[in-house]
């Protein structure tokens, strides 16, 4: 059976001890997500901004997995991971710009928004279609692998994303050439108003693995440390030359699946109200306070600070200007064109017609 028993899972997580310096630090990036999810949310509702997806209520599912991960590696991102980037170094104003599409974000207003990347993090674009992402991240392991570096690609998917033919074939080609890949499927129980019951007449997610020749390993996503081990585990696994993972994060959308979507109408109350016992945030300070590593007065000063920060932050991003327009013509090519410099220079032209 692929679930790990509690003792293994118990000795795994002794060899894979998160310190209590990184404890803090991805304590801190999970409250810091959720201090920007809420305001971000709250600037939609009053028009700010046209869409956002938070993903409250998943923060250690995929965060306690990006800090295993060494600076070097690459996430393929799905639609709850975007927030790896920020504990990975990426700052806070260009983070929040990309929401705004304005020239403060570095992909020039070019991607939808919540749709962020860098490559000075390796986060690579989300496409938005499910499952493309992974056969995306097999193809960079691939090559990883031919390269001899020792880069592990995250291939990261919502449950939704397990019907997809791209998952198949990902985990398929991964498990067959042994790639130095670890797919994490954060099961938050919900893709879109399909529920877990209506994705899969599996057992489980992590079950899936065991047709493709790779460990699968479900675990309860909303315990930082048991992800983090299991995510340690994985990534030495696949770093070492012993192929890929399928780790499930068992999770819970907190929200809605976007600011364009009303739960309500498809969930109900009861079942959100459970597992609102089950923060991960809640759940991770309780035990930071029990071993002794926080207080209260220390996460007064953090939430305050974190909340100053994020306003600051949104002010600075929401008043940078739109993209200039010449940036339209940018990076296609190396060197543009004669045909583009021309459409350019038209544009440009008579955009300043309009002007005068
Ligand atoms: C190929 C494709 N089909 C449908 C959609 C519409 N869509 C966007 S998100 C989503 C559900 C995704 O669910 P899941 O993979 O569980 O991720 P979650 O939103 O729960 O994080 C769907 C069906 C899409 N973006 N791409
Ligand atoms: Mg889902």
């Amino acid at each position: 059976m692929v679930t790990r028993a509690a003792e293994a899972k118990k000795a795994v997580e002794t060899s894979h001890k998160l310190d209590g310096a990184e404890a803090l630090r991805l304590y801190r990036a999970m409250v810091r997500i959720r201090t920007v999810d809420e305001r971000m949310m709250t600037l939609q509702r009053q028009g700010r901004i046209g869409f956002y997806g938070a993903c409250t209520g998943q923060e250690a599912a995929f965060l306690a997995v990006a800090i295993a991960l060494e600076p070097t590696d690459w996430i393929f991102p799905a639609l709850r991971e975007s927030a790896a980037m920020l504990l990975r170094g990426f700052p806070l104003v260009p983070y929040l710009a990309q929401v705004f599409g304005n020239s403060l974000d570095e992909t020039k207003g070019r991607q939808m928004p919540s749709h962020p990347a860098s490559r000075s993090v390796n986060q690579v674009s989300w496409g938005s279609c499910i499952g493309t992402q992974l056969p995306q991240a097999v193809g960079a392991a691939m090559a990883a692998k031919l390269r001899g570096d020792k880069a592990v690609m995250l291939a990261a998917m919502g449950d939704g994303a397990t019907s997809s033919a791209d998952f198949h074939t990902a985990m398929n080609f991964a498990g067959v050439w042994k790639v130095p890949v670890v797919f994490l499927c954060q099961n938050n129980h919900w893709a879109i108003s399909v529920s877990s019951k209506g994705q899969t007449a599996s057992e489980s997610y992590a079950i899936k693995a065991m047709a493709y020749g790779m460990p699968g390993i479900k675990v309860d996503g909303n315990d930082p440390k048991a992800v983090y081990a299991a995510a340690k585990e994985a990534i030495e696994r696949a770093r070492s030359g012993g192929g890929p993972t399928l780790i499930e994060c068992e999770t819970y959308r907190m929200g809605a699946h976007s600011s364009s979507d009303d739960p309500t109408r498809y969930r109900d109350q009861a079942e959100v109200d459970a597992w609102a016992k089950r923060d991960p945030i809640e759940r991770f300070h309780g035990e930071l306070v029990a071993e002794g590593l926080w207080d209260e007065a220390k996460e007064k000063a953090l939430r305050e600070e974190l909340l100053a920060e994020v306003n600051q932050a949104i002010a600075t991003a929401e008043a940078a200007a739109d993209p200039a327009v010449e940036t339209l013509f940018d990076d296609v090519y190396a060197n543009q064109p004669w045909n583009l410099v021309e459409q350019k220079n038209e544009c440009l032209a008579s955009l300043a017609a309009e002007k005068a």
